[in-house]
């Protein structure tokens, strides 16, 4: 039985992590499972959004320690580099990404959730960045993606603690866009993912890089990334789609992803 499985519904990839026995610790062996699924929703440009979620009580419980524990400054580059591959590969995937965080989401959990472009959480999920009482850093991202979403201040007392925090929280603090029900959180994740389906999916991509682009540089290089993508989207079938179904008092727009 794999550990992390893949499956796809409707034009979502539903990745879940399936590992419960280990709380999905990231070992090794574990991410490779994972880069194969997020490997599947890359090459399938009928998937418009992606969800990963954890089965039972974690999302992903941070890295394997046991892993961790022997390695030398040397050998933890090499290790290391995987995990940080993985988190930037999630968050440069052609389309959106939804982590529907159902329980732990700690350490190297805490950053594969903040490299998906929204989270939701159900409220049995805990967050923290745990990595200062293992004599570590965060590893995969936490430093640099915690203070960009929730500022520097709130980011550094939870890095600076590693305390755990619950979903209302997460939420009070911006690190979670909603909290639900555990038993609603699934359905919270697809009616998300619909609402972007129905939309232009162009559109939604090249939106997905000007954000992801723009976030990361000055306001005159970000604006001129946006100006590239609005001409691309010009350019494309779906914009006459949407705008010829505006124009013409027409609810119905049937995209066609070109
Ligand atoms: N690693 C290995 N095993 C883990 C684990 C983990 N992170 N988390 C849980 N497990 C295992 C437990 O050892 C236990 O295994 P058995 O004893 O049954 O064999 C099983 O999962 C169930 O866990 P518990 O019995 O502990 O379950 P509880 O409900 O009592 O507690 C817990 C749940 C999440 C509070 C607890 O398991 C816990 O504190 N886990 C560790 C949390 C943690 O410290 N995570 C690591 C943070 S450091 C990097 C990239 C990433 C990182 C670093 C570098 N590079 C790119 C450089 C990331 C670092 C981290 O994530």
């Amino acid at each position: 039985m794999s550990t992390v499985l893949y499956e796809k519904k409707g034009h979502v990839g539903l990745i879940t992590l399936n590992n419960p026995k280990k709380l999905n610790a990231l070992s090794a062996a574990f991410m490779t499972e994972i880069e194969n699924a997020v490997a599947e929703v890359e090459k399938d440009t009928d998937v418009y959004v992606c969800i990963i979620t954890g089965v039972e009580k974690a999302f992903i419980a941070g890295a394997d320690i046991s892993e961790m524990c022997p390695l030398t400054a040397a050998g933890a580059i090499a290790w290391g580099k995987q995990g940080t591959d993985l988190n930037l590969r999630i968050e440069n995937l052609r389309v959106p990404v939804i982590a529907a965080v159902n329980g732990f989401a700690l350490g190297g959990g805490c950053e594969l959730a903040m490299a998906c472009d929204i989270r939701i959480a159900s409220e049995k999920a805990k967050f923290g960045q745990p990595e200062v009482g293992l004599g570590i850093t965060p590893g995969a991202g936490g430093t640099q993606r915690l203070p960009r979403l929730v500022g520097a201040g709130i980011a550094k007392e939870l890095l600076y603690t590693g305390r755990m925090i619950n979903a209302q929280e997460a939420y009070r603090i911006g690190l979670v866009n909603k909290v639900t029900a555990p038993e609603e959180l699934m359905d919270a994740a697809f009616a998300l993912a619909d609402e972007i389906i129905k939309n232009a999916q162009i559109a939604v991509q090249q939106t997905k890089r000007c954000v992801n682009r723009g976030i990361e540089t000055d306001i005159v290089t970000g604006i001129d990334f946006e100006q590239q993508a609005f001409a691309v989207c010009n350019a494309t079938e779906d914009k006459q789609i949407g705008m010829g179904a505006f124009l013409r008092k027409e609810k119905e727009k049937n995209f066609v992803y070109r």
